[in-house]
């Protein structure tokens, strides 16, 4: 890892968490005895300003490329700017929380012009829950897309099952966003880069790993599937030819329709909560 790339080490007897200061940017997940639930790249660049290559990145406040200016940062700039602590606290039955802030900048101002207050809170025990708060502090009304980006680790993709999608409509970004409807469970094949349209849970089923992943949200009606898979992982410089085969994105999102609109003094909580069984 870079020197001058600070962030917070959270460990206790369930599990053990890191989030950088560089976009609040969770980047390790680890349970005792087993292997990591989050994919973190082998080639990231750990460098302020920069976004990092895996873990949970925070796509605000704007989901994908600019909808009108594709110079400004693709998923936002909340993934690249510098973050506060604000609070940490620690209870002897293996539980921990704490939270970091972004308010509006001369930076943020630029490249949006609202003043905004995003909290994320980190609980960490044997499931990692996390909760993006958004509060308008302007005099004007705004609107948001947002994601929570999780890209998971997995054995092997090709040996990776994903319920809960069965029956949902959902834009498919690599056939030019033509809309379908899943059929049964998600098995990733081939490149992959949904939005469903989806307020419930998925299963992530590992038999090579012999783990379920549970992924829960709240305040989300969209949840988007990434896998780049062999061609455009190799078009990406921190991201391992091969790396396609042991991850995959699941995002709790608000994107396409599903925008968050906030008026002044309003707030939102987008939430996503990680837990993890044996199969
Ligand atoms: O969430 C899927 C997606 O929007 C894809 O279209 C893909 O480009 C990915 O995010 C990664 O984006 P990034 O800007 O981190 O390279």
């Amino acid at each position: 890892m870079a020197v001058n790339f600070p962030y917070l080490d959270i460990s206790n007897c369930n599990a053990s968490v890191k989030v950088a200061q560089n976009g609040a940017q969770i980047f390790g997940f680890d349970r005792v005895g087993e292997p990591p639930v989050i994919w973190v790249s082998p080639e990231a660049i750990y460098k302020k300003g920069f976004p990092l290559r895996g873990g949970i990145p925070i796509c605000w406040p704007w989901f994908g490329p600019h909808p009108e200016d594709e110079k400004k940062p693709q998923h936002g700039f909340a993934r690249i700017m510098s973050w506060e602590l604000e609070d940490f606290s620690d209870s002897d039955k293996g539980v921990t929380l704490s939270s970091f802030s972004l308010s509006e900048s001369e930076d943020t101002l630029r490249l949006w012009p609202y003043r905004f207050r995003l909290t994320l809170s980190v609980e960490v025990s044997k499931a990692l829950t996390i909760r993006l708060n958004t509060k308008n502090t302007d005099d004007r009304p705004f609107e948001i897309t947002q994601a929570l980006h999780a890209y998971f680790f997995v054995g092997d993709i090709q040996d990776v099952e994903i319920e809960g999608l069965d029956g949902h409509y959902y834009v498919d970004k690599v056939k030019g966003g033509e809309e379908a409807r899943q059929d049964g469970s998600l098995f990733i094949t081939s490149e992959t880069d949904r939005i469903y349209r989806h307020t419930g849970s998925c299963r992530l089923i590992d038999r090579r790993f012999g783990r379920v992943i549970v992924i829960d949200k709240k305040g989300s009606g969209s949840t988007v599937v990434w896998n780049p898979w062999q061609e455009k992982a190799r078009q990406m410089a921190d991201f391992p030819d091969d790396g396609f085969r042991n991850m995959v994105c699941i995002e709790a999102a608000n994107v396409l329709e599903d925008r968050v609109r906030l008026e002044p003094g309003q707030e939102f909580t987008l939430e996503k909560r990680i837990e993890v069984d044996s199969l």
